[in-house]
C-alpha cells in the first residue's frame, strides 16, 4: 500500500507516518520548502527505505497535481497540511484561507482530474462547531450533525474544506472523509499552542531550579519574573531570575486527547467500504486551569497562581468557549476509542519536556 500525506512535517503528520510505516505502507511525505529545516518530527524516518521527502505546497495547485501525476497508483492521500494555528488566523486570515482552504480543494480537484482511485481523508475540526453545542438531556457536546458556527478565519477556513469534501464525495464519487477531530496533542505538539506552551515552560523551569537547588525561591503575585531569594548575595554568573509563563483566557474548555491515538482513527476511516464524517475526541473536557492544575501538581507545585501572568495579548478577537465531543460513531463504526486518559496526557508532557527528549514520542 502506498500512502501521501500532506503535512507530514507537523504533529499528526508525523505520527501517522510512524503508524502507515509500522503496517507495511509506503510513505510519501509531503514538505513545503522552508529557509530553516522543519523536518525535526519526522528525523527519525530519515533512513526509512519505505519513506520518501518530497517538496510541495498545497496552495500551488500545479505543484499538487504534479506530486499525484508522479504517483497516480498512490492507495491513500491524507490532507493534514493547514495553517492551524486559530489565533494566527486572525492575523494571517488570506493565508488560512489559501491554505487550510483551498488547498483542500486543490488535492481534491487534481484526484478527479487525474482520475485517481485513491481514498482521501481530510483533517476538519471541532473549532467548525465554534459557539454551538446541542444539549441531549443533561449532555452538552458536539456530535457529527452539530450545527457549524466557526468563530474564526480557521474555522471557516475548515469548514469550506469540509463541505468541499463531502460534495466530492457525492459529486464525483471519491472515497473522501472528514475526521471532526477534537485536540489532540502530546510531545510533538507544536510549542505555541497552550498545552505544550504550559508543558515547555515547566520543562524550563523544572531545569532551571535543578540548577540552582540550593537557593529558595518565593514566587510573589507581582512582578513578570520568578526571583531566587537573595540572589544578589550570590555570584554573577547565576541566572537569578525566571519570566513567568504567560497565557491568555484560561477559562475556555476543550475535549484534550492524545494524538498519537487520533491517527489511529484516520486510517481506520480510510479502511471502511463507504466513505463517510466521524467526531474523533475522549469525551471529556478541561479548562486550561484543570490543565495547569494537573501539570503543576506533576512537579509538585500545588498553587500555580503565581507563576502565571494573564497577558491580553494572548486573548482572541472571538473565543470558543466550550468543545465536549461524542464519538459515538466512531466507537461503533470505526471500533475507534481512545486509549490515553487527560492526566496520563498532561504527564507525558511534562515528563517529556523535563527531560527535554529529542527522542520524540
Ligand atoms: P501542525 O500545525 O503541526 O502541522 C501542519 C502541517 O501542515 C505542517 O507539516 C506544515 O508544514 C504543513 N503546511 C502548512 N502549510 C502548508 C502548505 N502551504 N503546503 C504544504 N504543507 C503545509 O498541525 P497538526 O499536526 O496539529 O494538525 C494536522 C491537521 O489536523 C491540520 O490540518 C489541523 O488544522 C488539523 N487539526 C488538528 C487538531 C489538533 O488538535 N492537532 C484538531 C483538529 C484538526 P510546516 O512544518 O512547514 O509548517
Ligand atoms: P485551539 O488550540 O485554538 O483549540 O486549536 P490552542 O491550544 O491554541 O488554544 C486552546 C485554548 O487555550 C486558550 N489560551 C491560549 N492559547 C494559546 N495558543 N496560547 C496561549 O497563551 C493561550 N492562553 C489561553 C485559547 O484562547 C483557547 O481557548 C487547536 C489547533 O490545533 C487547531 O488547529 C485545531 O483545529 C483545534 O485545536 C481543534
Amino acid at each position: 500500500m502506498k500512502a501521501i500525506i500532506f503535512g507530514a512535517t507537523g504533529q499528526d503528520g508525523s505520527h501517522l507516518a510512524d503508524l502507515l510505516l509500522d503496517k507495511g505502507y509506503s510513505v510519501i511525505g509531503i514538505a513545503r520548502r522552508c529557509s530553516v529545516d522543519t523536518t525535526e518530527r519526522i528525523r527519525h524516518l530519515e533512513n526509512n527505505e519505505n519513506f520518501q521527502l518530497i517538496e510541495g505546497d498545497i496552495t500551488d495547485v500545479f505543484s499538487v497535481m504534479n506530486i499525484l501525476g508522479d504517483n497516480v497508483d498512490v492507495d491513500e492521500i491524507y490532507n493534514l497540511a493547514a495553517q492551524s494555528h486559530v489565533a494566527t488566523s486572525f492575523k494571517q486570515p488570506g493565508l488560512t484561507w489559501d491554505i487550510t482552504g483551498k488547498g483542500c480543494l486543490n488535492i481534491l480537484q487534481s484526484i478527479v482530474d487525474l482520475g485517481l482511485h485513491a481514498r482521501f481523508y481530510q483533517a476538519s475540526s471541532s473549532e467548525m462547531f465554534g459557539a454551538n453545542y446541542d444539549m441531549f438531556g443533561e449532555l452538552k457536546c458536539q456530535r457529527e450533525d452539530t450545527k457549524f458556527l466557526p468563530q474564526s478565519p480557521y474555522a471557516i477556513a475548515k469548514c469550506a474544506a469540509h463541505y468541499m469534501t463531502r460534495l466530492f464525495r457525492e459529486a464525483y464519487e471519491v472515497h473522501a472523509s472528514s475526521g471532526i477531530l477534537f485536540n489532540h496533542e502530546g510531545p510533538r505538539r507544536g510549542d505555541t499552542f497552550v498545552t505544550r506552551k504550559i508543558t515547555k515552560w515547566i520543562g524550563e523551569y523544572t531545569n532551571w531550579r535543578k540548577k540552582y537547588s540550593e537557593y529558595p525561591v518565593k514566587p510573589h503575585a507581582d512582578g513578570d519574573v520568578i526571583a531566587i531569594e537573595g540572589w544578589d548575595l550570590q555570584p554573577d554568573d547565576i541566572k537569578s531570575t525566571f519570566p513567568k509563563l504567560r497565557l491568555g483566557n484560561l477559562d475556555a474548555s476543550r475535549d484534550w486527547g492524545y494524538a498519537g491515538d487520533y491517527v489511529e482513527a484516520m486510517w481506520s476511516m480510510l479502511q471502511q467500504d463507504n466513505p463517510d464524517d466521524y467526531v474523533i475526541c475522549t469525551g471529556e473536557t478541561h479548562t486550561i486551569r484543570e490543565f495547569l492544575d494537573v501539570a503543576f501538581s506533576h512537579i509538585n507545585i500545588s498553587d500555580w497562581s503565581n507563576f502565571v501572568v494573564i497577558d491580553p495579548e494572548f486573548y482572541r478577537p472571538a473565543e470558543v468557549d466550550y468543545l465536549k465531543g461524542d464519538a459515538t460513531k466512531a466507537n461503533t463504526v470505526l471500533n475507534w476509542k481512545p486509549k490515553t486518559s487527560f492526566s496520563e496526557l498532561v504527564k507525558l508532557m511534562v515528563d517529556s519536556d523535563i527531560k527535554n527528549e529529542k527522542k520524540l514520542r
